[in-house]
């Protein structure tokens, strides 16, 4: 009697695990990606054959949709996804919040994890409390790339005052990417209003010398770098016709100079931002981004309400990006359920 009951008590134990996995786990079937949950600011890192993507959770709170100066977003974490094929992909749920930093109060806005030496590093952009007041880049590091992420330096890595206020001010110091030159170089760029760059000292977790800033046609925020072949790409958010489009620049070095080539995208449905993300995985060039064309619970996509996408990225023979389409079908354009 006992092993039957020890046997039951197993029995109900796997199933719960297996239906704990199978909640955990959901297929593309088309732009947005993510359609229980309004997500944001999509930042993929490819490790070890699996795509993981951390983006912000948009949240709705009462009175958003009258609010203005920032206090549309409500972002209080970053959530991650992971997939090795595109289609099927696990939710991890929460794997930050600007909480666990510190120093951090809120507003868990664009970020990019990189890996380096086995180490997870989320550099992000969130509002800092007493004394910093501002918004302010942070870092986060991690043995693995679902967390937990831990602050190694017991401060912000950028604050308002290390960098000129321009035209955004105390809200310029967001969206930090992240790249390492082909000289081991480590380069941090970030900014709303103005785009910066700095080196990174091989801990990864300080500057390393002066801030420069970066001239780029109609930049707005959201700089993301990467490489492919001989050229360096800074791809980031511009102004458009009174919202976001991508633009993106080249250079064969990450010291510049940086050549313009005008827009890779048009503006997002229903948004008035859009933030780029773009990796290379299995042999195929992805870019994600975010637009406001989902339904949760009843409420549309708004300013604060966005849906993460994902089309695929062509490039022309002389290194130029072709311009990205924004489909509802997304990466696969055969599948039955779109
Ligand atoms: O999600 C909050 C902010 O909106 C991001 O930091 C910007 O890039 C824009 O997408």
């Amino acid at each position: 009697m006992r092993n039957i009951v020890v046997l039951f008590s197993l029995l109900v134990l796997i199933t719960a695990c297996a239906q704990k996995e199978e909640k955990a786990t959901f297929q593309y079937t088309g732009n947005p990606l993510i359609k229980d949950k309004f997500t944001a600011d999509p930042a993929p890192l490819v490790h070890d054959g699996t795509l993981y993507l951390y983006v912000g959770h948009d949240e709705y709170y009462e009175g958003q949709d009258t609010a203005s100066g920032g206090r549309e977003f409500n972002i209080t974490e970053w959530l991650c996804y992971s997939t090795k094929d595109m289609k099927t992909w696990t939710d991890h749920g929460p794997v930050l919040k600007p909480t666990d930093l510190e120093w951090g109060v809120g507003e868990a806005w664009a970020s990019q994890v990189i890996e380096h030496d086995g180490k997870f590093y989320y550099y992000t952009s969130l509002q800092a409390g007493e004394p910093y007041n501002s918004k302010v880049i942070g870092v986060a590091v991690s043995d693995s790339p679902t967390g937990p992420f831990i602050d190694p330096i017991g401060k912000p890595l950028i604050t308002d005052e290390m960098t000129s206020n321009e035209p955004r001010g105390w809200w310029n110091d967001i969206d930090p990417t992240f790249i390492i030159d082909d000289n081991g170089q480590a380069w941090l760029s970030w900014g709303n209003g103005t785009c910066f760059l700095a080196k990174l000292k091989p801990n990864l977790v300080e500057l390393d010398g002066e801030i420069e800033i970066v001239d780029l046609p109609k930049f707005v925020e959201g700089p993301w770098l990467h490489k492919r072949n001989d050229l360096y790409y800074l791809t980031y958010a511009s102004m458009g016709e009174g919202r976001e489009t991508i633009s993106y620049a080249t250079s064969t070095s990450m010291e510049g100079p940086w050549t313009p080539h005008g827009e890779l995208t048009g503006m997002a449905e229903n948004s008035f931002t859009i933030h780029p993300g773009i990796a290379e995985f299995n042999g195929k060039w992805y870019f994600f981004y975010h637009n406001a064309s989902l339904t949760v619970d009843g409420r549309p996509g708004a300013i604060g309400r966005r849906a993460v996408c994902i089309e695929e990225l062509q490039y022309n023979s002389d290194g130029t990006m072709q311009f990205v389409e924004q489909t509802s079908e997304g990466i696969f354009h055969n599948h039955s359920t779109h």
